[in-house]
């Protein structure tokens, strides 16, 4: 009885890492992002890497109790038998986490204020910024995240990423990033990925990038 009581204790203790709820409704996004692909997307690819990050954390809890950017941001020391695990699962988590934040219903236009000061200084104008990143998104044949990052000195770059490697591994902050994976897209645009990007600028959540970017300073 002893031990089948700790069995169940034990199973109905919360796993380290939690998928995020979304902050919007299914449909928010529509008709950029369509309510069928971000329910799949959501519920089950994103869910997929945390439980998977999760198995993989199960015999080490003093990891469980840090945060995912603090994983992310030291890979090295991460143990070698999880190491590849955590960098394709908890990036995973990390990066979708990041994608559904960048959006709103409200979204899409420009960012104004230091954000949008530091896109000039780096990229020549928004519109410039604009293309370069829209070019890198619709790019790449593989299954890559395309990022605005920050480096330490607060100056913006774009990068993309395979798989689910993110910008935290290279000591570079995330500030934006569109999942070009094809499960983001394929349901409503198929083959198209360059409409799917191009609609995704619409819902673009400017307000959270600029947070992101504030705390940069
Ligand atoms: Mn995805």
């Amino acid at each position: 009885m002893a031990a089948s009581a700790r069995q169940s204790s034990a199973n109905s203790q919360p796993a380290a890492y939690q998928l995020p709820s979304l902050p919007y409704a299914l449909d928010a996004l529509e008709p950029y992002v369509d309510a069928r692909t971000v329910e799949i997307h959501h519920d089950k690819h994103h869910a997929a890497y945390v439980n998977k990050l999760n198995e993989a954390l199960a015999k080490y809890p003093e990891l469980q109790s840090k945060s995912i950017e603090e994983l992310l941001s030291s890979p090295a020391a991460l143990p070698e038998a999880i190491r590849t695990a955590v960098i394709n699962q908890g990036g995973g988590h990390f990066n979708h986490s990041v994608y559904w934040q960048n959006m709103s219903p409200k979204g899409g236009g420009e960012p104004d204020g230091p954000l949008a000061d530091a896109i000039k200084s780096a990229f020549g104008s928004f519109a410039e910024f604009k293309t370069k990143f829209t070019a890198a998104a619709v790019a790449h044949f593989a299954s890559v995240w395309v990022w605005l990052c920050a480096n330490r000195d607060g100056k913006l770059l774009i990068k993309d990423y395979p798989n689910q490697d993110c910008p935290l591994s290279e000591g570079l902050v995330p500030l934006l990033t569109v999942d070009v994976w094809e499960h983001a897209y394929y349901l409503k645009y198929q083959n198209r990925r360059a409409e799917y990007v191009a609609a995704w600028w619409n819902v673009v959540n400017w307000r959270d990038v600029a947070d992101r970017f504030a705390k940069t300073k």
